[in-house]
């Protein structure tokens, strides 16, 4: 049966942890994988996640098949969080909400249940981006293209290209765009830019996809809402993939959820029944335990605060990393501008490093990286950064 089965290529990030895993120097660094790590290098367990967790352990509650789209408590925690909790569209019944497993999960259903709807639609996808995304639309049977996004000359969004190209693109199109801290670049759009993109998916007819992992990041979780809410006041039709990964340090229980904004409560009944559908030919209904977690936190304004107040401590460490990694490449004489790894949002960094100074990064250093240039600065922290900035002024430098 397997006779002909090939060797698969590594994802190109997850691929690394094996590589780190693998590397014996007890002075290795792990920049590639998207995840945040606190000041002692390990991943957090939040103390809300943990509050929560140790009453749901206590009540010891049976583990009956979920429904498929998952709990309410779980759904509409989530529509409060991207809609807003004075959404006009939730209180309309317009947004069809399901539990997914992690945002990938999120993707993977969307994916598929778009197929159903309109199967000779093409996906476009920024240029660059999270390398599954193309993976997972391709999975799912559709073409996928990269629309113009990324400049490296100005490190910021080329939006004049990106709006051209998106005023040409064929009605039902499908547009996934970053909805905040854009992997890999961290360069967002802003909000004026945004209310661009939705008149332009308006006039075209675009199928909007928003994916948003790591809301909360960048600036907040209200203000990093702004695209989802800015579409929401559009009066069209889009999806939303978002993730709890990052947010609530879950990553291993994948807890995500799709959110689809329908015209009417009447055709959300609709689109949930197709939804259910596809869930149920792939997974048939989510794991319990980590969606329970995130109601749990959510609907109890204590743990909520504490919550918020965790992830602020997440997105300040993040940006502490990023300034003080710019100050130590800078001490080191490296005659090249640093400075745009400050005005980056979210996990991410994309330095502009060669594949070969990354090479030279995990032969010489053992520090890893993705080989676009991609790094992770929640993966920073006060014992490593000194090592890590010597080791790119020396790579930048020879
Ligand atoms: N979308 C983007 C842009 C991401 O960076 C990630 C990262 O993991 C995901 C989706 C997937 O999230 P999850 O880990 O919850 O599947
Ligand atoms: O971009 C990242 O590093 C995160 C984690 O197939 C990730 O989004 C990376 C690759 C992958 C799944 C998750």
């Amino acid at each position: 049966i397997f006779a002909a089965v090939e060797m698969a290529p590594r994802d190109p990030i997850l691929g690394l942890n094996e590589a780190f895993n693998a590397d014996t120097r007890p002075t290795k660094v792990n920049l590639g994988v998207g995840v945040y790590y606190d000041d002692n290098g390990k991943i957090p367990l939040l103390a809300a996640v943990k509050a929560a967790e140790k009453v749901r352990l206590e009540a010891m509650p049976p583990r009956g098949y979920q429904p498929i789209e998952g709990p309410a408590a779980y759904t509409l925690a989530v529509q409060n969080l991207l809609f807003g909790a004075d959404s006009a569209l939730t209180a309309a019944g317009r947004v069809v909400t399901a539990e997914a497993l992690g945002g990938t999960g999120a993707l993977k259903i969307g994916a598929d249940f778009l197929k159903r709807l309109n199967a000779d639609a093409k996906v476009y996808i920024s240029n660059p981006s999270w390398e599954n995304h193309r993976a997972l639309f391709e999975s799912a049977g559709f073409i996928v293209e990269n629309y113009p996004y990324y400049d490296a000359a100005t490190r910021g969004v080329n939006f004049e290209a990106m709006k051209a190209f998106l005023l040409g693109l064929d009605a039902g199109s499908v547009i996934v765009l970053h909805a905040c801290c854009h992997n890999p670049t961290g360069a967002d759009m802003s909000d004026a830019q945004w209310a661009e993109v939705v008149d332009a998916c308006r006039s075209r007819g675009l199928v909007p996809f928003l994916d948003m992992a790591y809301q909360g990041f960048a600036d907040g979780i209200e203000p990093d809402a702004v695209a989802v809410r800015l579409f929401s006041a559009s009066g069209l039709q889009f999806f939303v993939s978002s993730s709890f990964s990052k947010s609530f340090s879950l990553y291993g229980e994948r807890v995500g959820a799709l959110s689809i904004v329908t015209e009417s409560k009447e055709e959300s009944a609709r689109v949930l029944s197709q939804l259910k559908r596809v869930i149920r030919t792939n997974y048939s209904n989510p794991p319990i335990h980590g969606g329970a977690v995130v109601a749990a936190v959510l609907s109890s304004p204590e743990l909520r605060q504490q919550w918020e107040d965790e992830l602020a401590g997440m997105r300040e460490r993040i940006r502490a990393m990023r300034v003080a990694l710019v100050e130590a490449i800078q001490a080191q004489g490296v005659a090249q501008d640093f400075s745009f790894v400050i005005k980056q949002r979210g996990m991410f960094s994309y330095t502009g490093l060669t594949v070969a100074q990354v090479e030279r990064l995990k032969e010489e250093f053992g520090i890893y990286a993705v080989s676009t240039g991609r790094i992770c600065l929640a993966a920073l922290n006060s014992k490593n950064i000194g090592y890590v900035a010597e080791a790119i002024a020396k790579v930048v430098k020879a």
